[in-house]
C-alpha cells in the first residue's frame, strides 16, 4: 500500500485505504470541531468512499447549509491534517455541533469512533449527532434541514407524482442505497431492487453500481433481463445512470442523457427565449461532443468546469436555472429562480447535491410528462466514440493540469505528445484521479478505430515516460529534463551561444517546433535546469547509431555539452554526462569528441582517450 505523506482533500473530500484514513480521523473530528466553535454553526462529516472498493474509506465535509465546504475551508482542513504549524484560531467561543453519517462499509464504524473521539479532545461538551448509516444526500439534506424535514417523506411526496414507477429495475450496488429503496417499497413494491446485499459489506461495488456499469457499459453480472429499464446507484446514492440491454446491444443513458432530457423538457416548458437565456447545462471535459451540440441546438449554454461537483455546483450558482451533470451520474438542477412552470420539477432536485435516488425519480418524471419512451430519449444524439480507462502510475500528483483539467502543465513532454497525436476532429487528455490512486484518460474521435490508436498510444507514452530527475547542489534545486517546445527561449539559445556559433533572430518558434517534433528515442536532448529560476543552465544531445556490426550493435555519440559558465562547480556536467549514460542502454560504447582543456574532465568522469578527431568543413 502506498504511504500517503502529503494528505490532500480531494475531488470530494478525503479518500484513502480504510488503514490510512484511520491515521488522520481523529484529526479531522479535531479541526471540524475548531470550524465549528469558531464559526458558531454546525458542520457535517459523511464517512464514504461511495464509488471506490470496499476496502477504502473517506470523509465529504459538509458546512451548516448542508453544502459542500468551500475552497478555504478545504485548505485550512487540509493544512491541520497535515500538520505543518498549529491552527491559530481562538478557541472554545461555542461549543461545537457536528453532525456525522456514515456509509455501509466495515471500517465505517471505527472511523466514526476516532472522529468522535477528535471532536471530544477538542471540547468535551461537543453536540455529537450520530446519524448512523445513511446516504450522503440525505446526510446533506439532514444538515440543511436540521432534522426539521424528512428526506424519506419527501422522496414519498415525489413517487407520487409518477403514476408507473413498474418499469424500473433500480440497481442499489449493494449500499446504503438500498436502504432507503427497502423504506419506499416497505408498504407496497413500487419499483423493483437488485443488489441490495449491505451484509456482506465486501459486495458493495463489486460488479454492480453506476461506476460498474460506465466502465464496462454492460448490466451488472448475472443481472441481464432484456427491455427493462435499469438505473444504477452508486456505494453512497449520489449518482445515478440508466441503461438497458436489447438484443445484444447495450444502451447507456449517461449523466450526459439526463442533463439532456432535462435540458430538453426545460426548454419545450418555458415560453420565451428569453427565459432560456439565463439557464445553462454545466458540465465537465468527459462530456460527449455530441450532447453539447444537443444542448447548443435546444439553445442552451454551456459551460465546461473541471470534474467534481463541486466545482459545477460554483458554476451552477450564476444563473436562474443550471442543470449540472457529470457524465458518471452525479449532478442535480438548481433553480436559483422559479418558474411557476417549472415547480413540479424543482421538487425532484435536491437542493445541494448530486442524489441518485431523487435524479432517478425526476427522469420518470420528466418522461411521463413529455410522454417521451426510452428509446425517444436515447436517440437525442448518439455519442461520438470515446473511451475513459484509468492508469496506474507510480505517483499521480505528479501530473498537473490547468485549471479546467483539459491539458496538462505538468509533465508537458506528456501534453505534447497528447497534441501531437490528436487532431482536429479527436481530443483526448488526462487528469489525476482525486478519489482514487489512478490517471484517468479520455479520447474522443470521429471514429472507434482512432479512439483505440489514440487510447493505446498515450497510455504506451506515460508507461514509458520518464520523469525529470531531482537533485540539490549546494542549496539549490535542479531537475535533469527532456527538452520540449516550452523551452524556447533566448536564455537557452544563449547557453548554446557559450559553446558555439548561434542566431536566435533566425530560429523562429515554429522551426524549433518542428525540430523538437523530429527527436526521438535515436536522438535526444536533456537539460538541466535550476528549479528556482526555472532557467536552463545545461544541456546534452545524445545520438544513437544502429550499427550492423557487433550484430546490429549501438552506439551512442555525446554532443554540445555545455553548462552555464556561472553554474560551473556544481557538477552539473558531470550529472548530465550521468543522464546521458543512462539514456544510452544497450548501446556498447559511448563516444565523444572533446577539446584538450576538457579531457581531464571527461576522464573524471570515466572516458579515456581513444584516437583522434577529424573534420572535413562543408560551405
Ligand atoms: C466523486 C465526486 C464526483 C467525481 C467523482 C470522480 O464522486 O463527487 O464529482 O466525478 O468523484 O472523481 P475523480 O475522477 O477525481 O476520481 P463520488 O460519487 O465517488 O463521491
Amino acid at each position: 500500500m502506498t504511504q500517503v505523506t502529503n494528505f490532500l482533500y480531494g475531488t470530494s473530500g478525503f479518500r484513502f485505504h480504510h488503514t490510512i484514513l484511520e491515521t488522520i480521523a481523529e484529526n479531522i473530528g479535531e479541526i471540524v470541531a475548531l470550524l465549528s466553535s469558531f464559526n458558531r454553526v454546525p458542520y457535517g462529516i459523511m464517512i464514504t468512499a461511495s464509488h471506490n472498493p470496499h476496502e477504502d474509506n473517506g470523509v465529504k465535509i459538509v458546512n451548516h447549509h448542508g453544502e459542500m465546504i468551500d475552497e478555504i475551508e478545504e485548505n485550512i482542513i487540509t493544512y491541520y491534517i497535515n500538520k505543518k504549524d498549529p491552527c491559530n484560531f481562538k478557541l472554545g467561543m461555542i461549543s461545537p455541533v457536528i453532525f456525522i453519517g456514515r456509509d455501509t462499509r466495515e471500517s465505517g464504524l471505527r472511523i466514526f469512533n476516532l472522529i468522535q473521539n477528535g471532536i471530544i479532545k477538542f471540547n468535551p461538551h461537543s453536540t455529537i449527532y450520530d446519524n448512523s448509516i445513511t446516504t450522503t444526500p440525505e446526510f446533506h439534506y439532514i444538515v440543511a434541514y436540521k432534522g426539521d424535514k424528512s428526506y424519506i417523506d419527501n422522496l414519498k411526496k415525489l413517487l407520487l407524482y409518477i403514476e408507473n414507477t413498474q418499469l424500473l429495475i433500480c440497481d442499489c450496488a449493494n449500499g446504503v442505497g438500498s436502504m432507503i429503496c427497502d423504506e419506499l417499497n416497505k408498504d407496497k413494491e413500487r419499483f423493483r431492487v437488485i443488489n441490495t446485499n449491505i451484509k456482506n459489506t465486501r459486495l458493495l461495488n463489486e460488479n454492480c453500481g453506476s461506476d460498474y456499469v460506465v466502465n464496462n457499459r454492460k448490466v451488472p453480472e448475472n443481472k441481464v433481463e432484456h427491455n427493462k429499464l435499469y438505473a444504477s446507484l452508486d456505494g453512497d446514492a449520489d449518482r445515478i445512470v440508466f441503461y438497458y440491454q436489447k438484443s445484444d446491444e447495450f444502451h447507456l443513458l449517461n449523466g450526459d442523457k439526463i442533463s439532456a432530457l432535462i435540458a430538453f423538457y426545460i426548454a419545450s416548458t418555458l415560453d420565451s427565449v428569453d427565459d432560456l437565456n439565463n439557464v445553462a447545462v454545466i458540465h465537465t471535459g468527459y462530456s460527449n461532443t455530441a450532447f453539447i451540440k444537443f444542448i447548443h441546438y435546444l439553445g442552451i449554454q454551456t459551460v465546461c468546469t473541471a470534474t467534481g461537483v463541486k466545482n459545477l455546483h460554483e458554476e451552477a450558482l450564476k444563473y436562474d436555472i443550471s442543470i449540472y451533470f457529470e457524465s458518471n451520474g452525479h449532478g442535480t438542477v438548481l433553480f436559483n429562480k422559479s418558474y411557476n412552470k417549472l415547480k413540479t420539477l424543482e421538487t425532484f432536485f435536491h437542493p445541494t447535491i448530486g442524489d441518485g435516488i431523487m435524479d432517478m425519480f425526476a427522469v420518470l418524471y420528466i418522461l411521463q410528462e413529455s410522454k417521451l419512451g426510452v428509446e425517444d430519449w436515447k436517440d437525442f444524439y448518439t455519442d461520438t466514440p470515446y473511451s475513459l480507462f484509468k492508469l496506474q502510475v507510480v505517483n499521480k500528483n505528479e501530473f498537473i493540469t490547468t485549471k479546467d483539467e483539459l491539458s496538462l502543465i505538468q509533465p508537458n513532454k506528456v501534453q505534447e505528445y497528447i497534441d501531437s497525436v490528436c487532431d482536429e476532429n479527436t481530443r483526448a487528455f488526462v487528469r489525476p484521479s482525486g478519489t482514487e490512486n489512478y490517471l484517468r484518460i479520455y479520447v474522443e474521435s470521429t471514429t472507434k478505430v482512432k479512439v483505440n490508436e489514440v487510447s493505446k498510444q498515450i497510455e504506451a507514452f506515460i508507461n514509458n515516460f520518464k520523469f525529470p530527475d531531482n537533485f540539490q547542489v549546494k542549496g539549490l534545486c535542479f531537475e535533469i529534463d527532456y527538452l520540449s517546445k516550452n523551452d524556447y527561449s533566448i536564455d537557452y539559445f544563449k547557453l548554446l551561444g557559450q559553446l558555439t556559433s548561434i542566431e536566435p533572430e533566425n530560429m523562429s518558434r515554429d522551426d524549433f517546433n518542428s525540430f523538437i517534433e523530429r527527436l526521438n528515442k535515436n536522438h535526444l536532448i536533456k537539460i538541466v535546469r535550476e528549479k528556482e529560476s526555472k532557467k536552463i543552465v545545461g544541456s546534452i544531445t545524445i545520438f544513437i547509431e544502429e550499427k550492423l556490426i557487433h550484430t546490429f550493435g549501438k552506439v551512442a555519440h555525446i554532443e554540445d555539452v555545455v553548462v552555464d559558465e556561472t553554474m560551473r562547480g556544481y557538477g552539473l556536467g558531470k550529472k548530465l554526462l550521468e543522464t546521458a549514460k543512462s539514456e544510452c542502454n544497450g548501446c556498447y560504447k559511448i563516444i565523444l569528441d572533446c577539446s584538450n582543456e576538457n579531457v581531464d574532465f571527461y576522464k573524471k568522469c570515466g572516458y579515456e582517450w581513444k584516437g583522434n578527431e577529424m573534420a572535413l568543413y562543408i560551405e
